[in-house]
């Protein structure tokens, strides 16, 4: 709420109807509309992700007043045609004239522009929330928006178009409750692409909140199928606590000790709360918020909590003679199937980086690393049989290590022995700049063939995938070595993985995954991202892979036919064709293969005419979880995840 600093004298309303706009009126339309000519400098994109940004920026203002200790329930509403309506039980946004600005205070918080938001000026897209931008800018992009206000005396309502206002808020009867609510449509001429919400997208993100906010009960509930009605209470005492918990029951993952290790203290100028636990996965998790907004590059609160659990595990070992001589567990070792949450609160967040996600208040590091140090040993010295767990566990990591580093060595001599052997599968290109050259990967035989035959041979090479999938969840890097199915991809591509990984070496600028449109396909694209999320990030950071658009439908009549990519292309195509008379003809792609090679040009592989999809670090996160559930040994989760996420193959941009 830091964008209601002014003070707000609340009295009654008495400013009489005006017939004209006021100064303060036009200004107000001026203001919003900058907002509606460039949306994306206030929300990031107008695809589904800025539209969902909507819901979570005006739920961001009842979780505050919930955290300021006025409001216990927030309801979240999905309504028929896509209308959203947020409800809490809090004081009322207040009424009263704003001393300043001259029209009540609550339509200050709908109708003008906060300063300061985070995309303002920046002009490129941000991941991690629009906190700050305000209400005003859902009201800016909304075709209509209402609030309804209640102060225990009164209820009063307002109604805007696309930001426009033409009466003032109004007192429309009396009550004895407290509480706001807002309703709004997003409007469609901004949102061209899709109005419709994603029940799991908001669920996954409010229940995020639920465990931020410990104690906060926010109930959601879609109620745009009247025949499936789906609602979930989100609310947990426990805090991220639970969070840990969630995490490990949804992947399905066996966890090392009962308990979560849970820290917290606060300083004059920020709190720190943590939570982690270790499971029997090989991977390491660590989520980090500041204000509530995730900060998926991480930054000083998480360099702090890494840098004190390294220096308190080794601590430990060496306090209680558990390490040898000149035996040091890093960094891997120690969050080797580690889940963390790390969560601070400060006044002011400074967020650097591209896509401004990473912390940056330099003042979070040591107060985070202090605070872990010293609360983290007095745990582990109070619960020895934990800490022996956590210390074994870190152990077993540094020795798998050195194992890893013999196989890694192996490779390489063998490697020195075949000269750099490219895989025989792979068709590779003439040329060698990066900066020209792509690389499909391709899943089956008959469709690397068409793509093989397809190809611009100068700068397109081919390699088609074969063999056995491996469990990456349960597999450490050495066992990535001798696996049939990834060592041709990083031989083809040329970077190495792991520690090893070098992008200069990379022989593709672009790597491009090709498969169905169906299950199977959605598998193995989920395996090559987490392949690649795991063991060779920065191909990812670098934006170097991307998915291959393949079309789903051929419509066509006579000679005349368009490639559609979606179920409402196929449509338009449709009847556009049939507009004057006669029927079109629609032939289902099941898979590439069904395609001839000049087809698959056509549609999917000519740089001119394809469309594919860029692949983000946010992409390759969900491909990461997604795949834990997929190749988990636990079969409860994995049916659930299956019936819920048939529809991800084509949802990427989320
Ligand atoms: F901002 C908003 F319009 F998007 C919005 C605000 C949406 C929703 C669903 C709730 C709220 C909201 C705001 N709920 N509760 C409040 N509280 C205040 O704005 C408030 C009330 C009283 C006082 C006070 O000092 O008496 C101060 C504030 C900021």
């Amino acid at each position: 709420m830091a964008e209601n600093e002014t003070n707000i004298e609340l009295e009654a309303i008495s400013r009489p109807e005006s017939e004209e706009y006021t100064e303060n009126e036009i200004q107000v339309l001026e203001g919003l509309e900058a907002v509606r000519k460039r949306p994306g400098m206030y929300i990031g994109s107008t695809g589904p992700r800025g539209l969902h940004h909507l819901v979570y920026e005006i739920v961001d203002n009842a979780i505050d007043e919930a955290l300021a200790g006025f409001c216990s329930e927030i309801k979240v509403d999905i309504l028929p045609d896509n209308i959203i309506r947020v409800s809490d039980n809090g004081r009322g946004i207040p009424t009263g004239i704003h001393p300043t600005e001259g029209i009540s205070a609550a339509t200050v918080v709908y109708t003008i522009l906060h300063a300061g938001g985070k995309f303002g000026g920046g002009g490129y897209s941000v991941s991690g929330g629009l906190h700050g931008v305000g209400a005003s800018v859902v009201n800016a992009l909304s075709e209509w928006l209402e609030i309804t206000i209640k102060n225990g005396k009164n209820v009063f309502f307002q109604h805007f178009d696309r930001g426009a206002y033409e009466k003032e808020l109004e007192i429309t009867g009396e009550t004895t409750e407290t509480g706001t609510m807002v309703c709004f449509k997003a409007d469609s001429e901004i949102f061209s692409e899709t109005t419709e919400y994603d029940y799991e997208i908001l669920l996954k993100r409010l229940r995020e909140q639920a465990f931020l906010n410990a104690g906060i009960k926010i109930i959601i509930s879609d109620l745009r199928d009247e025949e499936n009605i789906l609602s979930e209470v989100l609310h947990y005492e426990g805090g991220i606590r639970q969070f840990i918990e969630h995490i490990h029951k949804t992947k399905g993952l066996e966890v090392l000790s009962d308990e979560v290790i849970y820290v917290s203290g606060a300083d004059d100028t920020a709190t720190a709360e943590i939570a982690l636990q270790y499971n029997d996965s090989y991977n390491a998790v660590i989520l980090s918020f500041a204000n509530n907004i995730h900060t998926i590059d991480g930054g000083t609160h998480e360099t702090g909590f890494k840098n004190a659990l390294l220096k308190v595990i080794n601590e430990y070992g060496k306090k209680f003679g558990l390490l040898k001589d000149g035996e040091k567990l890093l960094g891997d070792d120690v969050r080797e199937g580690l889940t963390a949450i790390v969560s601070v609160r400060l006044r002011e967040c400074e967020f650097e980086g591209q896509t401004k996600g990473r912390l940056g208040n330099p003042s979070v590091k040591p107060f985070v690393e202090n605070l872990v140090n010293e609360k983290l040993m007095d745990y582990l010295e109070a619960n020895p049989v934990v800490a022996r767990t956590i210390f074994d566990k870190s152990i077993a990591a540094l020795k798998a290590r050195e194992a890893a580093k013999k196989a890694r060595e192996l490779t390489r001599r063998k490697n020195a022995l075949e000269s750099a052997s490219l895989p025989g599968k792979l068709a590779d290109c003439s040329e060698r700049d990066t900066e020209f050259t792509e690389i499909y990967i391709v899943e089956g035989d008959s469709a690397g063939g068409s793509a093989k035959e397809g190809r611009d041979r100068r700068y397109q090479a081919i390699l088609p995938l074969w063999g056995k999938m491996l469990n990456v969840e349960k597999s450490r890097i050495d066992k990535v070595y001798g696996n049939e199915k990834l060592m041709p991809v990083v031989t083809a591509l040329g970077t190495s993985i792991g520690e090893d990984f070098d992008i200069t070496k990379l022989r593709y600028g672009k790597v491009i995954i090709m498969a169905d449109a169906d299950v199977d396909g959605s598998h193995i694209r989920t395996l090559l991202l987490t392949f690649f999320f795991r063991f060779m990030r920065p191909l990812i950071t670098n934006g170097n892979v991307y998915i291959a658009q393949p079309p789903l439908f051929r419509v066509s009549k006579g000679k005349k036919f368009k490639y559609a990519f979606s179920d409402a292309e196929r449509d338009k195509y449709i009847a556009e064709f049939e507009a004057d008379g006669g029927k079109a003809d629609v032939q289902r792609y099941k898979g590439l293969g069904e395609m001839d090679s000049e087809q698959l040009w056509e549609t999917t592989m000519n740089p001119e005419t394809r469309t594919m999809i860029k692949i983000e670090m946010e992409d390759a996160i969900k491909a990461d979880e997604i795949f834990t559930i997929l190749m988990g040994d636990k079969v409860a989760p994995r049916r659930e995840f299956i019936e819920k996420n048939a529809k991800y193959v084509q949802n990427l941009d989320i």
